[in-house]
């Protein structure tokens, strides 16, 4: 049965990165990456199929989308139809949360969000682990939030990527961390996620093996300190492995380089807080803000250091949350 339906996913932070993949169609992933499920930053979806339409149509906050998104969401859409025996379009409309194109991507929670409404608009009942394989096709790192709370996404092995999704590995509650987001005042980034791990791919980054096979002791190392609770040892990972992603962008020829030198102030204000006894530990995307994970004691004091760093637009602040979720219609 066809359906309007609508959903909310949330954005995702990696404690530990996808940056490298086998399959840039697929978004299949060289190594297993972790994340934390971000509370209410995110995308909201609504998708009404429509027998009347010739084509499908998207409006993201209320522009109608490229292209190349198009595209990316009809992957998921003609999957999608393609198990319930539908050829009907849909119109499509959706709201971000999430402040694009500053470090945070919107692509995450816009593809998982996208895999639970739609599939459920088209009446089907998926598994967690399907939905994170439909979300996975939009976007790689759509795969982690479907989950929710602490999640992990195994990198596979099948060449159609059916072994490649992510789960859940503890909830918020086990840590409730809370996630502070500093971003730096900067134009909108110049190479996208996608763009770039093709070009770290191409092979002209001498770091880029390495790099890979650090990740599969990391993604170890930091579900370690995660069961642990050990921010210290969460640091040690978390840090090393952002600050080994950048490295093998800068390797790369010609380099990427997403820092601006607010980027490096916020490294050492986070560093400098944690000599001081501040439970809290950073991490960087591909994109010049910072993003600080810290125990709720420091919550304040942290994010005031923070806010008082030259450059920094603002600190956003958030929590570990749920997964994504089926939601009332919006309108
Ligand atoms: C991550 N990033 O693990 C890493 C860290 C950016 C840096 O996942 O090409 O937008 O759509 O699969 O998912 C961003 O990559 O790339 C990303 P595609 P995506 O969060």
């Amino acid at each position: 049965m066809l359906q309007r339906a609508a959903a909310f996913a949330p954005s995702n932070i990696a404690l530990t990165k996808y940056w490298g993949k086998r399959d840039h169609t697929l978004n299949l992933p060289l190594a297993p990456s972790l994340s934390v499920t971000l509370a209410e930053l995110g995308t909201l979806t609504v998708v009404a199929p429509n027998p009347e339409l010739a084509e499908d149509v998207m409006m993201v906050d209320d522009q109608e989308l490229d292209p190349a998104g198009m595209a990316k969401v009809r992957r998921v859409l003609d999957a999608i139809r393609l198990r319930a025996g539908s050829q009907v379009k849909a119109g499509l409309r959706s709201v971000n949360t999430v402040p694009t194109a500053r470090g945070l991507a919107s692509s995450a929670s816009a593809f998982a969000a996208l895999a639970v409404a739609a599939s459920k608009a088209y009446g089907l009942e998926l598994s967690e682990r399907e939905l994170s394989v439909l979300a996975r096709s939009g976007s790689g790192s759509a795969a982690r939030s479907v989950a929710g709370g602490y999640v992990l996404w195994h990198a596979g092995e099948s060449a159609d990527g059916s072994d490649s999704y992510a789960e859940r590995v503890f909830d918020g509650e086990h840590w409730p961390l809370k996630i502070l987001v500093a971003v730096v005042a900067d134009q909108k980034k110049k190479v996208s996620s996608t763009q770039g791990m093709k070009m770290n791919a191409a092979g002209t980054s001498p770091l880029f093996r390495a790099w890979i096979d650090q990740c599969q002791r990391d993604v170890v190392a930091c579900q370690n300190a995660l069961r642990d609770k050990n921010m210290r040892a969460l640091a040690e990972v978390v840090e090393g492995n952002a600050l080994a992603m950048h490295a093998t962008m800068m390797a790369n020829r010609p380099p990427l380089l997403y820092w601006q030198a607010p980027t490096v102030a916020l490294i050492h204000a986070v560093r400098r807080l944690r000599d001081e006894g501040a439970e809290c530990c950073f991490t960087i995307d591909a994109g010049s803000s910072v993003v600080v994970l810290c125990e709720p004691q420091d919550a304040r004091a942290v994010s005031d250091e923070l806010a008082s760093v030259p450059g920094i637009e603002e600190v956003l602040q958030t929590r570990v949350g749920g997964g994504a979720r089926l939601v009332g219609d919006a309108g």
